[in-house]
């Protein structure tokens, strides 16, 4: 049986040395706040200079960079939905985003991933709302045959990764 791990852990995602971080980016993917801000802070001018070629992401969908001054070889920007009360589509728009996170690791051969929390700090998702998401779309994508080995979630608070860990802990884990 092939073992998969998918770890809560609390840390900055730009010092992780993993193949790919996944950004929580604007459709623009020109950088911003919170840890867009942070990523290119860490990556340096190369990222935006790339990301200005890709021409910008719709919501609920993601595109792949190189990690450049990074540790992680590649970053995958993931737009997520803002928040307007959850009738607009906002779970299956932050639902797509891991989905298509975890295709563009599968084409691009990545073994070990690490995601923010997409769309919970600016952008406002309830966090444990958003935590059981982005679970069921990883264990969904591993449980289909994805190669990725290693699957880091990653919190930048406490409290955060109490939540995290014990919505990980339903899912038998
Ligand atoms: N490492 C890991 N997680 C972090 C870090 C870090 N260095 N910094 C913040 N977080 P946010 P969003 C967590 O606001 O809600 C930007 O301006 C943070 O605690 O970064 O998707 C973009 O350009 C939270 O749990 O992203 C967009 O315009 C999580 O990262 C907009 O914000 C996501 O919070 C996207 O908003």
């Amino acid at each position: 049986m092939r073992i998969v791990m998918v770890e809560i852990i609390k840390d900055d995602i730009t010092t992780l040395k993993v193949d790919a971080i996944v950004n929580a980016a604007n459709h623009t993917l020109l950088g911003g706040g919170g840890v867009d801000g942070a990523i290119h802070r860490a990556a340096g001018p190369r990222l935006r200079a790339e990301c200005a070629m890709v021409g910008g992401c719709p919501t609920g969908s993601a595109k792949l960079t190189e990690g450049y001054d990074l540790p992680a070889r590649f970053v995958v920007h993931a737009v997520g939905p803002v928040w307007r009360g959850g009738d607009e589509g906002e779970d299956e728009l932050l639902a797509s985003c891991y989905r298509k996170a975890m295709q563009l690791a599968e084409e691009h051969r990545i073994d070990s991933i690490a995601f923010s929390c997409i769309s919970t700090g600016a952008y406002g998702f309830p966090f444990e709302r958003a935590c059981g998401i982005a679970l069921s779309e990883i264990f969904r994508a591993l449980d289909e045959g994805s190669r990725v080995k290693q699957v880091y979630c990653v919190c930048f608070s406490d409290d955060d990764f109490e939540i995290y860990d014990r919505i990980l802990s339903t899912f038998g884990q």
